[in-house]
């Protein structure tokens, strides 16, 4: 593979003319084909300036995490620093992501960076990379595919969040001198079938189950969105009088489900009537932990982009990578939020 040379003038103005012609806007306002063709990117743009291209396919912008998530690739990988960045928003349909892949091989981009919105269907247009000799970063999710289709994956530990979060629920019992009464406990899923949802709740359900007195009395999926979490929230107010903790996949659907309990009459964290276990520790999520509405945020870490950047520099000089890269996650209770709030920027 390697660099290709091209004039940063003459790819000025082949983005142009991308975004006037055929193809359709991203919502991060890059120019993303709907449908590829002939004239891709590489046919306008000849000589000069040696810029890496890179095609991304985002999820959506689902939750204030995955804009973080976004905004860190594309602080990674800017024109100063040698790329050229193409991006695809999903709006959360795989089938979209599909789409945005294989205009990124039509497009004879260097490297197709991809975050998956589910676990599976990924098998056929991975192939389609591989046989087009792209090398395929996957970013933040898993894809179940067989190792061989992608070269490496950027991302956190998603079994071990979920494993936190029910760690974090034993020692809070074990210190109210709750831990072996009856404890009603409901699950707002994020994405269902994406690795996030799988992985958090195994890893939560691993630690539950050795608790025969933990009713995990539902759970249901808020898509990682707000307005679906307090949807789902209300809804299982109305089912269970009896709710002692939430666990919320993500903080959007957290914000949902506290303005459902708070409309309910009933409140949240640390002296309220029901624990909240959050996941990601967006900043606004830690306002609420030390305010004491949120119990323990688990943190998923969203800064992606500088990895990416580095994999992809690595393999530019024909070193090997590693499998899989591994970001540094804490845990944020009252007790410790303060030291770290006020460098969250997102
Ligand atoms: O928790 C959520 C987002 O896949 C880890 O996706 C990510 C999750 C994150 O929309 O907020």
């Amino acid at each position: 593979m390697g660099k290709k040379s091209w004039r940063r003038a003459a790819l000025a103005a082949a983005a142009a003319l991308l975004l006037s012609a055929q193809y359709g806007c991203g919502a991060f306002g890059d120019t993303v084909p709907e449908e590829a063709g002939e004239s891709d990117a590489h046919t306008y743009i000849q000589g000069g300036e040696e810029l890496i291209i890179v095609g991304f396919s985002q999820i959506g912008s689902e939750s204030i995490w995955r804009t973080a998530n976004t905004s860190s690739v594309q602080r990674a990988l800017t024109e100063e620093k040698g790329y050229f960045l193409i991006s695809d928003n999903a709006r959360q349909k795989q089938e979209n992501q599909i789409k945005a892949i294989r205009s990124y091989i039509s497009q004879r981009v260097d490297y197709i960076v991809f975050a998956p919105v589910t676990e599976s269907g990924w098998d056929t247009v991975l192939k389609e990379a591989q046989d087009a000799g792209i090398p395929v970063i996957l970013m933040d999710r898993k894809a179940d595919v067989d190792e061989s289709l992608y070269t490496t994956r950027i991302g956190t530990d998603l079994t071990k969040e979920g494993e936190k979060a029910a760690r974090w629920l034993e020692g809070d019992l074990k210190e109210k001198n709750r831990l072996y009464d009856d404890i009603n406990i409901v699950i707002l899923q994020g994405t269902l079938g994406s690795s996030s949802e799988l992985e958090r709740t195994a890893g939560f359900e691993s630690i539950a189950s050795r608790y025969g007195n933990w009713h995990i009395l539902d759970r249901q999926t808020g898509d990682f969105t707000t307005a679906k979490g307090k949807e789902v929230m209300t809804q299982f107010l109305q089912m269970y009088p009896d709710i002692d903790v939430v666990v919320s996949q993500n903080d959007d659907m957290t914000f949902g489900a506290i303005e459902a309990i708070e409309e309910a009459g009933m409140t949240t964290g640390i002296d309220g009537d029901i624990t909240i276990i959050s996941f990601d520790a967006v900043r606004g999520a830690l306002e609420l932990v030390q305010a004491g509405k949120i119990n323990v945020d688990i943190e998923c870490n969203p800064e992606q982009g500088e990895y990416v950047d580095m994999v992809i520099q690595m393999l530019e000089r024909g070193e090997p990578v590693e499998k899989l890269y591994m970001v540094e996650e804490r845990v944020f209770t009252h007790r410790n939020v303060a030291r770290y709030l006020e460098g969250r920027t997102y």
